[in-house]
């Protein structure tokens, strides 16, 4: 499917996806009720399917992934705390300095390997039982992570910042946007990616397709007082289940499917990696992202030209670009892609 934007082939990201003829029959037909007071149905269904999907005891239905994260930090947490995120995680680059101004918490950086660190880096920024300090409360893990390229987290590297997590009473919590991503393509299921965490949020609007909506999943005690605060937040929705019934229908079908956006970005970076002019790494394409670099040209500059070729993509920082594959961008788009690519050196 050659996608919107006046026939351009769209790999800003994966949340550009629009819903697909079935999805939309199943938001027509969705139950519907007042889900404030617990009413409407196919959120409940929803919930408890993504609860399932994530062993855990509950989840709430929330309005996007910066929303479900937010509310993690604010119920894991009381201000004048901190917690321990890494330098280019979601939570702390791209969310709007939501940490201080919902919650009052500070964020404590680590400084990781494509995102990745580990339970002796938690340890080295540990702080004393002191009231000179803030109080060292939760751990953020992003996986796959978005700004390390869609980087997979070796689950043991996971279990190594539990462990040393555990080992000083802090709580851990995954932003699991694209943990799908990670399940796809390892095998290994949401559940056990999961079962290390308090709580993990995921979203239904990247690469599983849905037009809105994410998910927090934890215990029923913890998700009691996060629904506190969503409607504090203002993400207190009515007859939700008109958007639930697209993220239902997203995670029944749309899950496994994810191997061919991950083919796609393979694809992308060999078939790029030819050309002259561009630096990427093919090896480093473990799920639905590219990062990579035009020599000589500005990111911005890089853009823009291929924009004017018909193939959308965003600069990252200065030098690098960011590709994403999804739902509707097919193998065919692809070649046309690295056609496009291969010539933006030229002009
Ligand atoms: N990521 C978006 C942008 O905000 C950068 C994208 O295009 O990749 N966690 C992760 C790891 C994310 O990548 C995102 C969105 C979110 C949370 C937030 O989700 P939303 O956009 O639903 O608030």
């Amino acid at each position: 499917m050659t996608n919107n934007i006046h026939g351009s082939i769209d790999l800003r990201s994966d949340t550009i996806t629009k819903p697909t003829p079935s999805m939309r029959e199943a938001m027509a037909a969705a139950e519907v009720g007042d889900d404030v007071f617990g009413e409407d149905p196919t959120v409940r269904e929803l919930e408890a399917e993504t609860a399932a999907l994530l062993g855990k005891e509950a989840a709430l239905f929330t309005a996007s992934g910066t929303m479900a994260n937010q509310l993690a930090i604010r119920s894991h947490t009381e201000p004048g705390d901190e917690i321990l995120v890494e330098a280019y995680a979601h939570i702390y680059y791209y969310e709007g300095g939501g940490p201080a101004a919902l919650s009052g918490v500070s964020c404590r950086c680590l400084q990781g390997e494509r995102g990745v660190f580990s339970g002796a880096d938690v340890e080295s920024v540990l702080r004393p039982s002191d009231p000179h300090f803030p109080r060292s409360r939760l751990v953020c893990i992003e996986n796959t992570h978005n700004r390390g390229g869609g980087k997979i987290w070796p689950l043991e590297r996971i279990e190594d910042v539990a462990r040393a997590a555990r080992k000083h009473g802090l709580q851990l919590h995954l932003d699991g946007a694209r943990l799908w991503n990670a399940a796809a393509a390892t095998g290994i299921a949401e559940k056990q990616w999961a079962a290390p965490f308090d709580t993990v949020s995921v979203c239904f609007s990247k690469g599983l397709g849905a037009p809105v909506g994410s998910a927090l999943a934890g215990s029923k005690e913890f998700l009691a007082r996060a629904k506190r605060f969503r409607k504090m937040f203002g993400g207190g929705m009515r007859q939700a289940g008109i958007i639930a019934a697209g993220a239902l229908y997203a995670l029944r079908n749309h899950r496994a499917r994810l191997s061919e956006d991950h083919a796609n970005a393979q694809a992308l970076a060999e078939g790029i990696a030819r050309c002259k002019g561009i630096e990427v790494s093919p090896s480093e394409v473990e799920t639905n992202m590219v990062r990579f670099r035009v020599t000589e040209v500005p990111a911005e500059e890089a853009v823009e030209r291929l924009r004017l070729r018909g193939v959308l993509v965003l600069a990252a920082d200065r030098l690098t670009i960011r590709a994403v594959t999804n739902l509707m961008v097919s193998t065919e788009d692809i070649h046309r892609a690295v056609n496009a690519i291969a010539k933006v050196t030229e002009g």
